[in-house]
C-alpha cells in the first residue's frame, strides 16, 4: 500500500524520519480479507466473544473481570475511558460494555514499553512498524528523550525533563509559539491544571481533539441556546416518545445507547434512525446485562425507521420536517407550539418564510430522500410529545455542520421539544471527558468572563486574544510560528488531517512533548528535541502526599462525577497528568505564585479553585461525592437563555447544496467497530461483516458498475480539497455497500492522508472528515 500526496511530496527532507504510508494499520498477518452481511443483533454473544478475545490476548483473563466489575459503579471504581455516555441513573448495572471492556484491558495490558526496548530499536526503525505494532509493545514505563546523535530515545529524569520544557518554553520570543493539545481522555483537575498553565503562561492555544470532534455542535447550542452542551440526560432518553439519531454507529461508539434504545422500542416510543447507512444499531440488540435475553438469544429492535440520507443530507431532511410541520399547521392548531413559540423563541417568522419558499424537490435532492419519506419522519415527529434528537460526527463533521445543528434545533423548537421531559437536544460526545475539557477551560475562543473570573481567582493576567485550534498549530508549526507543541494526550500525527504534512510540522518543531500510556505516531514523528512522559491510566491508582487521590470527568449528559483507579500502576517511575503538568508549569514558570506542588498533593485543592472560577461547580468537594455525581446546571434547560435576545434562537440558513459534481463521490472517514479513534485492535469490523481488511473503501453498487468496478477490486482514491490541490490513495480494495449513491466510505485514521489540513468547515473549523470530494476508480 502506498500513498503520494500528489502535489505534495512527502519526503521531510531532513534525514529525520519519515512517516510510514498512511498509518492506522492493524496487525499485520496475511489473513485473507472477507465480507459477508452481518444478521446478527448487535451486542450479545458476538460482543462476548469478541471481548474473551481481547482479554486472552492480553493475558488479563484475572484482572480484566475485576476492574470491569468495578467500572463505572457507583461509588467508586472508574469511570470507563471508553466513549462519554453516561452512567445508569438508577445506579448499579452490569451493563458495561463489549468496547468498554476492550479500551480497559487495552490498558491494563501486561505488556512494558522499557528503555531497553527504546534501547534496541532506532525511532527510524520503529517508524516502518505498523501502528498496532507500536501500542501493541504495551504500556511506557519511564521518561524518555530523543537522542539524535544516536537516532535512539534515551532515558531522562523527570527533573531534568521538565527543565527542559521550562528552557524551551521560556526561550520562545512569545508565548503564542507554543501549543498545548488535549485529548478527551484528561481528567477534569488535571484540565484545570493544564488550561492555566497555559494562560498563566500568555497564550490561549489550546487545541483539542473536540476540534475534529464537536466543535461544531458546541458553536450552534451556544448560538442558539446560550449552552454549548446537550440539554437532554438520562431520564429524557427513558421517557422520550420519539428519537431522532443522526450520524453515529451507536453499537460501536457508543454501545449503551443500544440499551436505552432497546428500553424505549419496549415502552413504544419510535426511533428514527438517521444515516446513508443501516448500522447494527438501526435494527435490533440482545441487551448484554439480561442475562436470560443473552441465554436465550433474545433480542430487542432498535429502531422502527431508517431514513438513508445522503452524505450532508441532514440539514435538507431537518428542514422537510419543519416545512411539513408547517404545512400540517394550516389545518391543525396542535401541529406547533404557537405558546412555546411566542413566549421562548425569536426569530420564528424569517424561520416559516424561509421553510415555505424552499421547494421539496430542492429538499428531496439534497437529502437524497423522496418527500414521502420525509413525510413519514415528520409525522413521526408531530405524533410525539417528547422528542429527543441526538447526533454525532455524521452531522458534525462536515461543511455546515453548524447550520445543520442549528436546523436541528429549529425543529424541536417548533413543537416546543425543550425544557421539558424526555425532550431537546442530545450530542453524543465523544472521548470519555471531551465535555469536561471544555467545561473545565480547554477552549482557543475563551469567553471574557470566564477569564475574568480566572484572572481574579488564580492571580493570573489570562491572554485574551484568541489562540490557535487543532488546523490553527499545524499551519502555524509550517510557517515557523509554533516551536513547542505539547500534546496531553492522543495521537495528534495521526488523528489530525493530512498526515505527511502535519508529520511535516511537528518535525519543524524545537520541541515536542508527548504525554502518553503507550507509543504511537506521534512519538515517531517528533521535532528537533522530543520528550515522551508516561503518566498513569485511569485504572490506576494515584497516590499523593495527601492520599489516595480521584479525578473527576463529566458525560455527555453534563454529569460530574468521580473516578478512582484502583490497579497497581504499570511502573514505578509514572506520574499523573496533574502532576506532569505542575512539574512542566513549575520549570516554564520558576516565580509563578501558583501553588502547584501545593494542588499536586491533593486534588481537592484543585477542586476548591475550581469551584470559585466554573460556573455551576459551586460546592464541587462536597457533591462530586454524592452517590451519582452532579449535574452542571443547565440555564437552556430552565428554558433561560444566554443569547442576544434572551431566547431560543430560530437560524435561517441557506441550504447547501451537498449533491457531488458528476463523477465525484462524497467520502466519509469513519471507525470500524475494533478500534479506538488511531488505536487499532483488529483489522475486523464485525457489525458491517468485514474481516481481516481495514485498506477497504465502502460503496454503492451502481456507482461500483458504473467505474468498471467489481466487488474486492483494487482502486484508486483520489480526493480533491476546496484549494483544488489533490491527494491519492492507492489498493484499497472496494466493498459494495447499502447506501445511496453518490456516497463512499471508509476508516479513519489511514484516510487522513486524503484530507487538506485546510480543508475545514468555515462554520466550524472543523476538518471535513465526513465529505471529502473524491474520484474512484480501479488501480491501473
Ligand atoms: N469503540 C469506539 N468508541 C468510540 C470511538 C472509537 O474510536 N471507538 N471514538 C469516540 C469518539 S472520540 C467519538 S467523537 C465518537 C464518534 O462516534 P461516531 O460519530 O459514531 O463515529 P464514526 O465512526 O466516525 O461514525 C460516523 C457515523 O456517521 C454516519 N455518517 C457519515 N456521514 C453522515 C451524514 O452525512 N449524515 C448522517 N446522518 N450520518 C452520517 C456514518 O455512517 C457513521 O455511522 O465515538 C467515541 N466512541
Ligand atoms: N479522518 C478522520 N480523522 C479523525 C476523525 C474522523 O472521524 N475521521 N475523528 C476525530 C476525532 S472525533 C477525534 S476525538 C480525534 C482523536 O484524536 P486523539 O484523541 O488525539 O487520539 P486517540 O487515538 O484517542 O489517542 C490515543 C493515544 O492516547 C494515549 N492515551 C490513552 N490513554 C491516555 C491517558 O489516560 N492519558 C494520556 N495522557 N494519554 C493517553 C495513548 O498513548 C494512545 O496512543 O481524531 C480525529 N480524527
Ligand atoms: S458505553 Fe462507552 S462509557 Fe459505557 S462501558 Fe461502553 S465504552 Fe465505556
Ligand atoms: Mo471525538
Amino acid at each position: 500500500m502506498s500513498v503520494q500526496g500528489v502535489n505534495e511530496p512527502t519526503a521531510p527532507g531532513d534525514g529525520r524520519p519519515e512517516v510510514p504510508p498512511t498509518g492506522g494499520e492493524g496487525p499485520a498477518d496475511d489473513k485473507q480479507p472477507s465480507q459477508h452481511g452481518y444478521h446478527h443483533p448487535a451486542a450479545g454473544w458476538g460482543a462476548a466473544k469478541s471481548v474473551t478475545r481481547v482479554l486472552l490476548k492480553e493475558r488479563a483473563l484475572v484482572d480484566g473481570p475485576r476492574a470491569i466489575f468495578k467500572m463505572n459503579h457507583e461509588n467508586g471504581g472508574f469511570d470507563c475511558p471508553g466513549c462519554a455516555w453516561p452512567d445508569d441513573t438508577k445506579g448499579l448495572k452490569l451493563d458495561i460494555c463489549e468496547n468498554g471492556i476492550k479500551h480497559v484491558t487495552w490498558e491494563m495490558t501486561p505488556k512494558r514499553v522499557t528503555r531497553e526496548f527504546f534501547a534496541a530499536h532506532t525511532v527510524t526503525e520503529l517508524s516502518t512498524w505498523t501502528d498496532f505494532a507500536l501500542e501493541d509493545q504495551g504500556r511506557l514505563t519511564e521518561p524518555m528523550v530523543y537522542d539524535p546523535g544516536t537516532d535512539h530515545y534515551v532515558p531522562i529524569s523527570w527533573q531534568a525533563a521538565f527543565d527542559l520544557v521550562g528552557r524551551e518554553l521560556r526561550a520562545l520570543d512569545s508565548p503564542h509559539e507554543a501549543s498545548f493539545y488535549t485529548s478527551g481522555r484528561l481528567g477534569n483537575e488535571a484540565t484545570f491544571l493544564y488550561q492555566l498553565m497555559a494562560r498563566e503562561f500568555g497564550t490561549n492555544n489550546l487545541p483539542d481533539c473536540s476540534n475534529m470532534c464537536h466543535e461544531a455542535s458546541g458553536r450552534a447550542l451556544q448560538a442558539a441556546l446560550g449552552t454549548g452542551k446537550g440539554t437532554a440526560d438520562l431520564k429524557d432518553w427513558e421517557s422520550a416518545e420519539a428519537l431522532f439519531i443522526m450520524g453515529v454507529n451507536a453499537a460501536s461508539n457508543a454501545p449503551r445507547m443500544l440499551t436505552a434504545l432497546a428500553d424505549a422500542y419496549r415502552r413504544g416510543a419510535q426511533i428514527v434512525h438517521v444515516n446513508p447507512l443501516i448500522e447494527a444499531a438501526a435494527t435490533r440488540t440482545i441487551v448484554p446485562h439480561e442475562i436470560t435475553d443473552m441465554a436465550l438469544f433474545k433480542s430487542t429492535r432498535t429502531g422502527t425507521l431508517n431514513l438513508q440520507v445522503r452524505s450532508g443530507g441532514d440539514m435538507a431532511l431537518m428542514r422537510g420536517i419543519a416545512k411539513a410541520v408547517l404545512e400540517q399547521s394550516a389545518g391543525d392548531p396542535k401541529a406547533l407550539d404557537r405558546e412555546f413559540i411566542e413566549r421562548y423563541t425569536h426569530g420564528f417568522a424569517e424561520y416559516r418564510a424561509l421553510c415555505e419558499a424552499t421547494p421539496w424537490e430542492e429538499l428531496e435532492r439534497q437529502s437524497g430522500l423522496t418527500r414521502s419519506d420525509i413525510l413519514r419522519a415528520a409525522a413521526v415527529y408531530s405524533r410525539s410529545d417528547r422528542t429527543l434528537i441526538s447526533w454525532c460526527l455524521g452531522v458534525s463533521q462536515h461543511e455546515h455542520g453548524v447550520d445543520t445543528v442549528r436546523e436541528i434545533v429549529n425543529v424541536l423548537l417548533l413543537r416546543g421539544n425543550l425544557g421539558r421531559e424526555g425532550a431537546g437536544p442530545s450530542p453524543v460526545r465523544g472521548h470519555s471527558n471531551v465535555q469536561g475539557n471544555r467545561t473545565c477551560g480547554i477552549d482557543h475562543r475563551p469567553a471574557g468572563a470566564f477569564l475574568d473570573r480566572l484572572g481574579a481567582v488564580c492571580g493570573i493576567d489570562p491572554p485574551r486574544e484568541h489562540g490557535m485550534d487543532t488546523v490553527g498549530t499545524i499551519a502555524a508549526m509550517h510557517e515557523g510560528k509554533v516551536k513547542v507543541f505539547v500534546g496531553m494526550g492522543g495521537n495528534f500525527a495521526l488523528a489530525a488531517p493530512d498526515t505527511p504534512y502535519t508529520a511535516r510540522g511537528l518535525a519543524k518543531c524545537a520541541l515536542t512533548v508527548q504525554v502518553s500510556t503507550k507509543l504511537n505516531r506521534s512519538h515517531l514523528v517528533h521535532g528537533e528535541q522530543a520528550l515522551i512522559l508516561p503518566c498513569l491510566g485511569r485504572t490506576e491508582k494515584d497516590e499523593q502526599r495527601r492520599g489516595l487521590q480521584a479525578t473527576s470527568v463529566e458525560d455527555s449528559m453534563s454529569m460530574v462525577h468521580l473516578s478512582v483507579g484502583m490497579k497497581r500502576p504499570a511502573s514505578p517511575h509514572l506520574l499523573s497528568e496533574p502532576a506532569i503538568i505542575a512539574g512542566m508549569a513549575r520549570a516554564a514558570l520558576p516565580g509563578s505564585s501558583t501553588p502547584w506542588e501545593h494542588y499536586v498533593e491533593d486534588y481537592d485543592r484543585i477542586r476548591d479553585t475550581m469551584a470559585q472560577v466554573l460556573d455551576g461547580f459551586e460546592d464541587f468537594n462536597r457533591r462530586v461525592r454524592l452517590p451519582l455525581g452532579f449535574r452542571i446546571r443547565q440555564p437552556a434547560r430552565e428554558l433561560v437563555f444566554f443569547t442576544p435576545s434572551g431566547r431560543a434562537e430560530f437560524s435561517s440558513a441557506p441550504l447547501p447544496d451537498v449533491v457531488p459534481p458528476d463523477g465525484m463521490l462524497v467520502l466519509q472517514t469513519m471507525r470500524s467497530h475494533d478500534q479506538w479513534n488511531t488505536t487499532i485492535y483488529s483489522d475486523d469490523d464485525r457489525y458491517r461483516g468485514v474481516k481481516n481488511l481495514r485498506t477497504l473503501v465502502l460503496m454503492n453498487p451502481a456507482d461500483m458498475r458504473a467505474r468498471d468496478i467489481g466487488p474486492g477490486t483494487l482502486v484508486d482514491i483520489t480526493a480533491t480539497a476546496k484549494d483544488g490541490s489533490r491527494r491519492a490513495l492507492t489498493g484499497y480494495r472496494a466493498l459494495p455497500y447499502d447506501m445511496p449513491r453518490g456516497c463512499a466510505a471508509g476508516y479513519m485514521p489511514e484516510m487522513n492522508v486524503l484530507i487538506a489540513a485546510n480543508d475545514y468547515s468555515s462554520q466550524s473549523d472543523q476538518p471535513l472528515m465526513k465529505n471529502v470530494k473524491v474520484a474512484i476508480g480501479p488501480t491501473r
